[in-house]
C-alpha cells in the first residue's frame, strides 16, 4: 500500500462545479486552478464532479477527469475520484472516495482495491470506529468541521474537537479534516490529531494558490 498517510496533508478537491466564480471556461479553469495547486504542493488531488451545477455527460467528465489524472500523474501526487467507482477503475485512478451512503466499501474494495486506496467520509463517532474496525479503509474524510458552502445538503457541523475525540478513542487511521477549512484552522485541526487538511474553496476560491498552498501546508 502507498504511503497514505503523507497523502492526506493538504488534500484538494474539486470539479467544475467550485469553478464557477472565474470568468471562462469552467473546464479549463478547474485544469488551471488544478496545476497551480500542484505546483504549489498539494499533496492529493480528488476529482469530484457533483451537484446541479456539475458536468452532466458522461464522455465529458470522463475526458475532464483524464485530463486531470495526467496533470496529478506529471506532479506525482496520487489523483482520487469521488464516488464514481466504474470511472475510477475504467481510467486507473489511484484512489476512490466513497461517502456512507454511497456504494459499500466491500463492493468497492471488490472492484478495485488491489488498484486503489479506499477512504470514506465520517461524521460521528460511531462511524469512526466502524472505519476503523474496517481493514478495507485506508483513510477517512472527518467532517464538514465547520460550516461549507462546497457541498449541497452537507451533514451536521462536527468542530474541531471531533478530530480529537477520534484520536481519543484509539482512532489511529490517516484522517484528513474536511469542510470549511482554511489558512487560519488549518494548524489547529494538525494539532487536534489529523494527519492534513481537504480544502476545495481556500484554494479555488484564492488570490494566490501558491501562497494559500503554503500555508496550509504549514509551511508559511
Ligand atoms: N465533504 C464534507 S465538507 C465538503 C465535502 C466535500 C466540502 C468542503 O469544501 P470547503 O469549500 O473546503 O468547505
Ligand atoms: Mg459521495
Amino acid at each position: 500500500m502507498q504511503n497514505v498517510q503523507a497523502f492526506m496533508r493538504l488534500y484538494f478537491i474539486a470539479g467544475t462545479q467550485d469553478c464557477l466564480h472565474v470568468e471562462g471556461k469552467a473546464t479549463e479553469n478547474l485544469l488551471s486552478i488544478l496545476e497551480q495547486a500542484l505546483q504549489a504542493g498539494i499533496t492529493c488531488y480528488q476529482f469530484r464532479e457533483k451537484g446541479k451545477n456539475a458536468l452532466q455527460d458522461r464522455q465529458k467528465i470522463k475526458a475532464l477527469a483524464i485530463k486531470c489524472r495526467d496533470l496529478c500523474h506529471q506532479y506525482h501526487v496520487p489523483f482520487v475520484v469521488n464516488d464514481d467507482v466504474q470511472l475510477a477503475i475504467e481510467i486507473g485512478a489511484d484512489g476512490i472516495h466513497v461517502g456512507q451512503t454511497d456504494m459499500a466499501v466491500a463492493d468497492v474494495a471488490a472492484l478495485c482495491h488491489s488498484k486503489c486506496f479506499i477512504g470514506t467520509s465520517v461524521n460521528t463517532l460511531q462511524q469512526g470506529l466502524a472505519a476503523q474496525a474496517n481493514p478495507l479503509i485506508d483513510y477517512f474524510g472527518a467532517g464538514p468541521i465547520f460550516p461549507t458552502q462546497s457541498k449541497e445538503d452537507p451533514k451536521p457541523v462536527v468542530g474541531v474537537d471531533f478530530v480529537s475525540t477520534i484520536r481519543q478513542n484509539g482512532i489511529d487511521k490517516p484522517i484528513v479534516a474536511i469542510g470549511g477549512i482554511t489558512v487560519q484552522t488549518a494548524d489547529l485541526l494538525r494539532q487536534k490529531g489529523a494527519n492534513g487538511v481537504a480544502v476545495i474553496s481556500a484554494i479555488t476560491q484564492s488570490h494566490n494558490i501558491k501562497q494559500t498552498v503554503q500555508e496550509l501546508l504549514g509551511n508559511a
